[in-house]
């Protein structure tokens, strides 16, 4: 039996190793920004392995960066629902693609974060504090969030917080797939930052961590085998921030 798991995870593993995936569309209260607009999208669509590289706050590193990067900074009133919409490659969409959204091999959470920025379309993304304002990992019946937004053809939706300060802020926004996870570096972290501006809101100030340091390799969210029967699924970073 352990035997056959092993086999079989091997052969996920092979068969997926390029089916990846890009955040690259943001809809506020229903309505699209626009493909790759107010997004810092790369070119490819690969992993982040390593929980300690700067390629973990918004990608753009080892998977450099679509040029120009898109300057556009979108407006999101505090409260709104907002929705991400990913893909397996920035083309794939609508093409009949079986790895799109993302390869179904590819179970985990699926995570969005929010850090406070002078100016959303700044360089540097170092630094920053974050607060996590979303996360859907395993549910009882055994579906992750990435199964969920893969039902949802790439769509995972939640609402910013309505007691925030208003002013420029990055939304992360990720995805860790886990099917090769059963000793570290092997989860797959895959993330966008979109840059929005927060309008109404209030003066609550959520506590904050830091990326990369948020995640460790031992975390039980990040180095687990999910080819076994999961009671419950840790899903790695702080707690969900709410007003
Ligand atoms: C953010 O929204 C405020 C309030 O509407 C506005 O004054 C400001 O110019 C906006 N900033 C950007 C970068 O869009
Ligand atoms: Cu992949």
């Amino acid at each position: 039996m352990k035997f056959s798991t092993a086999i079989a995870s091997v052969v996920f593993f092979a068969s997926s190793g390029s089916a990846h995936t890009i955040f690259q569309e943001l809809w506020v209260n229903g309505v699209s920004a626009g493909h790759q607009v107010g997004i810092r999208v790369p070119s490819y669509d690969g992993p982040i392995t390593d929980v300690n590289s700067n390629d973990l706050i918004c990608n753009g590193g080892i998977n450099p960066y679509v040029t120009p990067v898109s300057k556009t900074v979108i407006p999101v009133p505090a409260g709104a629902q907002v929705t991400a919409e990913w893909h397996h490659t920035l083309t794939s969409a609508n093409t009949g693609d079986a790895s799109d959204p993302i390869d179904a091999s590819h179970h985990g959470p699926v995570i969005a974060y929010l850090a406070k920025v002078p100016d959303a379309t700044q360089t540097t993304v170092t630094g920053l504090k974050w607060f996590k304002i979303y996360q859907d990992g395993l549910d009882s019946s055994g579906k992750w969030g990435v199964d969920r937004l893969i039902t949802n053809k790439g769509k995972v939706s939640f609402k910013i917080p309505s007691c925030i300060a208003a002013g420029q802020y990055l939304l992360r926004v990720e995805l860790i797939a886990l099917h090769a996870a059963g000793s570290y570096p092997g989860a797959q972290f895959y993330m966008e930052c979109a840059q929005i501006n927060v309008t109404g809101g209030g003066s609550t100030s959520p506590a904050t961590v830091s990326f990369p340091g948020a995640y460790k390799g031992s975390d039980p969210g990040v180095t687990i085998n999910i080819y076994q029967t999961l009671s419950s699924y840790t899903v790695p970073g702080p707690t969900v921030f709410s007003c």
